[in-house]
């Protein structure tokens, strides 16, 4: 294998003919015998930093994640990895592309992706890779770039899912973190071209709301308190009005039936609703049989307490948790499978595999579910990636990067050339070895789908840097400045403190400069 770390390790005569050769060349020659590194971008939906064993946190021991720590523990953990836009088809958009928001255009959920701009599907393709894509993609038009596809529509079903392909849509019986893994390793097994090598998205539906588990993990946690986060009752009192504005709450925004299950024992109620349509009255009898025999008793004892106020709200919490940890155990056991197909049909010494979500979540965190806030719970994203003979087993990578960066490390992988109006940067050389990397010093944030949409989370921008963040909320013309070496959890915005008027003017300039740099249009503020 040509790797680039092996490529420099190299040594003896075969390295003497090898370093005279430029890397670029050594990875031509590598292609031709077929021996590029093949790619394997293994994401889910909505899944928090805080909901991976890897990153460590309050859930690490009640919910462990054995396979997605598998990746770390061969390979890196990105300890610092982050959005630009913590929403879903955006963030999608910018891995695609490599571009911000404003300049790939789709800057909300609902907005429709111009599939016929340039991606790195598309390049990875025209470079000779086989590629394909599975499951989640909700950009509204037709995946491009890829030999095979078969995604979801919109935001897609947990039980017995409806799936786009080439040929029209389909309706396939089973739980969705299955299918979409069954459908991969078909591909991988039967319909890749082995000549080539390969570029893969496995992209999960869960644990996005409404959080349905899978038949196997009904009843797991039942007997577990999961540990509540000790901002659950948050009152925003140091932060500014959006805070105050959002409707992302669990006390008052997440649904007793709907999103709790709580649903009334008689579901010919819930036959007309369209939450019902999507979700339970898509099971076959038998599936509802075993829902019901696991929620029922639960929902019975439930209403029996009679349950007020934070008791309400922690109840709450408790049923919300523990099904979005049952979807996330139903991923993690999928993520297995993969891996375990790689290393058994003798792919892993030449495959490198990324395992992400399209953004982070609240859990319980200030009270809240959801995304969308450049706070921390969802600014960052869980990234981890193994890739033998280039990354150390065991690394942790503390450098800033971006979901922005993924379309030119992927490119870099595969020694295929950065198109010059990509935006991010590779992430390669971090995972090298990150004492020799060059480092990103800011990060450039910009959320627009505002006041008035789903959660009402009012449009903002800002930058961060290692230490400090500074968010600017446009509509409202307020802004708020975070040290997040000293306040972590963001409970105390020192905008006004004269002591940080120094950095709050350093953080302006910078703000603008990345403004300037990323072609921000003036009139998007
Ligand atoms: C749905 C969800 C919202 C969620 C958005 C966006 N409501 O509208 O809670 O924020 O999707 O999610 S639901 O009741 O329909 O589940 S995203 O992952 O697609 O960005
Ligand atoms: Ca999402």
């Amino acid at each position: 294998m040509i790797s680039r770390r092996n490529f420099l390790k190299t040594t003896g005569a075969a390295a003497t003919a090898a370093m005279a050769m430029p890397f670029n060349e050594a990875l031509a020659a590598a292609a031709k015998s077929g021996k590029r590194p093949n790619i394997i971008w293994l994401y889910a939906d909505d899944h928090a930093q805080n909901a991976i064993s890897a990153y460590g946190g309050r859930l690490a021991e009640v919910a462990p994640t054995p396979n997605i720590d598998r990746i770390a523990k061969e390979g890196a953990i990105f300890k610092n990895s982050f959005v630009t836009n913590s929403i879903c088809g955006p963030c999608r958009a910018v891995i695609l592309t490599g571009l911000h928001s404003h300049l790939n255009g789709f800057r909300k959920n609902g907005d429709h992706f111009d599939g016929d701009q340039q991606t790195f599907p598309k390049l990875l393709q025209k470079a000779g890779y086989n590629t394909a894509v599975y499951g989640k993609w909700h950009l509204h038009t037709n995946p491009q770039g890829f030999d095979d596809w078969e995604v979801l529509p919109g935001q897609g079903h947990y039980y017995n899912p409806d799936f786009i392909t080439p040929e029209g849509r389909i309706k396939e019986p089973g739980y969705v973190s299955d299918l979409i893994t069954d459908k991969a390793l078909d591909w991988l097994d039967n319909k890749r071209d082995a000549e080539k090598p390969f570029m893969i998205m496995i992209q999960h539906k869960a644990p996005h709301r409404e959080w349905e588990p899978g038949p196997e993990h009904l009843t797991l946690f039942d007997d577990v308190e999961i540990p509540e986060p000790d901002t659950l009752f948050d009152d925003y009192t140091g932060r500014g009005k959006a805070a105050h504005l959002q409707d992302m709450t669990i006390d008052k925004t997440m649904k007793l039936d709907h999103d709790n299950k709580v649903w009334d024992e008689d579901p010919d109620k819930y036959k007309k609703d369209g939450f019902w349509k999507r979700t339970y009255g898509r099971m076959t009898e038998a599936q509802r049989k075993d829902w019901d025999a696991a929620y029922l008793p639960r929902n019975r004892a439930f209403k029996e307490a009679n349950l007020v106020g934070e008791d309400l709200v922690r109840w709450k919490y408790q049923r919300y948790m523990k099904d979005y940890l049952r979807c996330i155990r139903s991923v993690d056991d999928n993520m297995g499978r993969v891996l375990d197909y790689v290393d058994k049909n003798g792919l892993a010494e030449n495959t490198v595999i990324f395992y992400s979500s399209d953004q982070s979540f609240y859990l319980g965190e200030h009270g809240w579910f959801d995304k969308r806030f450049m706070y921390e719970e969802s600014f960052r994203t869980p990234l981890v990636a193994k890739w033998p003979g280039v990354i150390d087993a065991g690394t942790e990578i503390q450098g800033l990067v971006q979901n922005l960066d993924c379309a030119q490390t992927f490119l870099d992988i595969a020694g295929v050339e950065q198109p010059e109006n990509m935006q991010g940067r590779s992430m390669v050389p971090l995972m090298e070895d990150e004492s020799t990397a060059e480092q990103r010093t800011s990060m450039y944030y910009h959320y627009y789908e505002g006041e008035g949409q789903v959660h009402n989370v009012y449009v903002h921008y800002g930058v961060r840097t290692e230490r400090y963040k500074l968010i600017y909320y446009y509509t409202l013309d307020e802004w708020e400045f975070y040290d997040l070496q000293e306040d972590p959890r963001e409970m105390q915005s020192q905008y006004e403190n004269k002591d940080y008027a120094g950095q709050v003017k350093e953080l302006k300039k910078e703000l603008k400069k990345l403004r300037k740099d990323y072609k921000v249009p003036a009139d998007e503020a």
